[in-house]
């Protein structure tokens, strides 16, 4: 796959190829642990390629094979959240906007795939948990370590976790901080698939290209639908916003447009009133 790279960043790499965006966290020095600026990108990664209609796919990943993410950069972790260099980090003040990407990922109505290889630890595993599918690589290792680092991440980290592997599980997960291989996160239903190292991006990209083929509104309401009853209002917004976008396509709401611009009674009658 012929990827084309696009875009300035210092901490990320996007690119594009064939309907799939890939978006790469690349800090391999630190395991790709992000800092401010690492989700600053992100988040501006994730919006591109949501916006961009010609893309169907996000593929989620971290630069070389040693790690997908290894969570928050404690090199640069301050009293009160991570430190980068902008104004609001010259004044001393932290950020954990790591919670804003979770967020983002989850709403963004087109399939994010994790392609993990190596660690996948700490809030770099909340953000693989937050993706809708993941493939590892038989090398990727899993695992939190809140309670070891003096963090946790009470949000998506602990409740999601258990709506994937279960109430028990997630406590032993998240409680002991163990390590856990890619079979055993496999075997507990916290990943999809796992492959050899060697043919990890070929399987990642045969599954994107598989998404691909399928409905893209499909897809999308799959995912507000899967969602929505745990997202509460905001998962109910996103599904009536889809509505609204269903309905906007009818002609019987176009009649209500057209009516307003030509200055007449909109024509309601031709439209039948569904049982
Ligand atoms: C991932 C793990 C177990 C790997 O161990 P190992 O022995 O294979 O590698 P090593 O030597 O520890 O790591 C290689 C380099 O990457 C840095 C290391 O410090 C080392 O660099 P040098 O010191 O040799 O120069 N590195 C690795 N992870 C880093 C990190 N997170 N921040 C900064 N530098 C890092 C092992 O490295 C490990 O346990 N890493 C820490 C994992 C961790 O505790 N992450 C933070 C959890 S809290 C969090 O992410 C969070 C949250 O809970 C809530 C909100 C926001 C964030």
């Amino acid at each position: 796959i012929d990827w084309q790279r696009s875009g300035e960043y210092s901490d990320i790499i996007y690119e594009t190829a064939e309907g799939i965006a890939k978006i790469t966290i690349n800090r391999p020095e630190r395991h790709n642990a992000f800092r401010p600026q690492t989700l600053f990108e992100l988040q501006q990664a994730f919006n591109i390629a949501r916006d961009d209609s010609e893309v169907g796919v996000i593929i989620f990943t971290g630069a070389g094979d040693q790690a997908f993410c290894s969570g928050g950069d404690q090199k640069i972790r301050g009293d009160d959240g991570y430190i980068g260099d902008d104004a609001v980090a010259r004044q001393g003040i932290g950020r954990l906007n790591v919670l804003d990407l979770q967020v983002q990922i989850r709403r963004l109505p087109k399939p994010v795939i994790a392609m993990v290889a190596g660690w996948s630890i700490g809030g770099g595993n909340v953000l693989q948990v937050c993706c809708d599918l993941t493939i590892a690589a038989d090398n990727a290792k899993f695992g939190q370590t809140g309670p070891r680092v003096g963090s946790f991440d009470g949000g998506y980290g602990s409740w999601l976790l258990a709506e994937t592997v279960g109430l028990k599980k997630a406590r032993e997960i998240w409680y002991l901080c163990r390590q856990y291989s890619a079979q055993e996160a496999l075997d507990m239903g916290m990943i999809n698939t796992v492959v050899p190292l060697a043919d990890l991006e070929k399987e990642t990209v045969s599954w994107a290209r598989e998404l691909l083929e399928k409905s893209p509104l499909a897809l999308r309401m799959l995912k507000g639908a899967i969602n929505a009853v745990s997202d509460g209002a905001a998962g109910m917004q996103q599904f009536a916003g889809d509505a609204t976008m269903l309905y906007y396509m009818s002609e019987e709401a176009q009649e209500g447009r057209d009516a307003f611009k030509e200055k007449r009674r909109p024509e309601f009658d031709k439209f039948p009133r569904r049982p």
